[in-house]
């Protein structure tokens, strides 16, 4: 299938693999909130993917985080945190509160608090769609028994890429600046990683901050088009089909009911959030962030295009994606001789709502 072969060459049989691990959902000893930090870890396999988790918590970041740590297959080994959804001091402080509350091991860094060029249009926080502290206003204690890694997010990113070459995958839910800024200072980055998903974009539908961007991009459109253009292959997962995936407040309940006290936790701070989107004339929630990591566990779930992507950075059209489809004959452009990456344009959702029953299930 066009997709994911380039993420996905060795083990398809990994999108198969719900072994669950037993993790404490629901049992006392397992809080929800703040306290003495937990640590849940899977066993380590060969075949676990190595997933870097860049992230603006973020309702929705929440719950594709949580699919990451529960994820039999998946071996998060950092978090990385961005501007977007609030502040980089609210989400960085979101992404410990998250690590304290499930107890995943992998390093939470501190990333971007603004784009690459300092003169783009200045944004306010969606804060009628993610609350004021970034979590659908769930209270978050002020102190935390975690801290971030010392290493800003970009770093982290290099070291990990460095650390485990052909074997990392950058899943990137935010503002891609973090992503950009690695690029940056190491170029060789680019031949090492495994691959990249990325949650962002509007390919062949309106965008959702303007009729033609979608807020990841539109964020920060100069990092989106270094990710898109750079040698590494970009499965993009936008608005084509992430809106089609909604989660009611019945599925969010159940998810909360089979998933025990870590999906407890989603359902709790998600309130806020079903609310927008029914409001918004949506079934439910619309999860978007969370299709990007099933993309990457399961990609026979989405259809997929083919083309290379550039990024508007100046006019209206700013953070617009705008798709060259391979093997369409155009005269000379800044198209050219870029990668050409994989686009979701279909998508199985009642299919992807049941995976993430089944990952969070406990
Ligand atoms: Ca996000």
């Amino acid at each position: 299938m066009p997709g994911l072969e380039a993420l996905w060459p060795a083990t398809p049989a990994m999108a198969l693999a719900v072994m669950k691990m037993g993790q404490c959902g629901g049992a006392p000893a397992c809080p929800v909130a703040a306290g003495a930090p937990r640590t849940t870890r899977k066993k380590k396999n060969n075949n676990m993917l190595k997933v870097i988790f860049d992230t603006d918590p973020g309702v929705d970041d929440a719950l594709a985080l949580l699919y990451l740590h529960k994820h039999a297959q998946i071996d998060l080994i950092g978090v990385t945190t961005t501007f977007g959804n609030a502040s980089v001091e609210s989400t960085t402080h979101n992404a410990l509160y998250l690590k304290q509350a499930w107890g995943f091991a992998a390093p939470v860094a501190r990333g971007a608090d603004g784009p690459l060029q300092p003169e783009a249009t200045p944004e306010a926080w969606p804060v009628h769609i993610h609350g004021h502290n970034g979590l659908g206003n769930h209270p978050v204690p002020a102190s935390l028994d975690v801290a971030a890694d010392a290493r800003p997010a970009h770093q982290l990113i290099i070291d990990l890429v460095r650390a485990h070459p052909g074997e990392v995958t950058l899943v990137a839910v935010g503002r891609m600046t973090n992503l950009a800024l690695a690029l940056q200072q190491a170029p060789d980055i680019a031949g090492l990683v495994r691959g990249v998903v990325i949650m962002g974009g509007a390919f062949h539908v309106n965008g959702n901050i303007t009729p033609a961007a979608e807020a990841n991009i539109w964020g920060d459109a100069e990092a989106a088009d270094v990710v898109f253009t750079a040698s590494w292959p970009v499965t993009a997962i936008g608005l084509d089909v992430t809106t089609r995936v909604e989660m009611d407040r019945d599925g969010l309940n159940k998810l909360a009911t089979i998933g025990g006290a870590d999906a407890e936790l989603v359902r709790a701070l998600s309130q806020d959030y079903v609310d927008f989107y029914l409001q918004a004339g949506h079934k439910g929630m619309v999860v978007h962030d969370c299709c990007a990591c099933i993309a990457l566990t399961r990609p026979e779930l989405f259809q997929f295009e083919r083309a290379s992507v550039r990024v508007a950075t100046d006019g209206v059209a700013r953070g617009m994606t705008i798709p060259k489809p391979e093997g369409l004959a155009f005269g000379p452009s800044v198209w050219d001789g870029h990668v050409v990456q994989s686009i979701a344009i279909g998508v199985d959702a009642a299919a992807v709502l049941a995976d993430i029953e089944q990952t969070l299930k406990v």
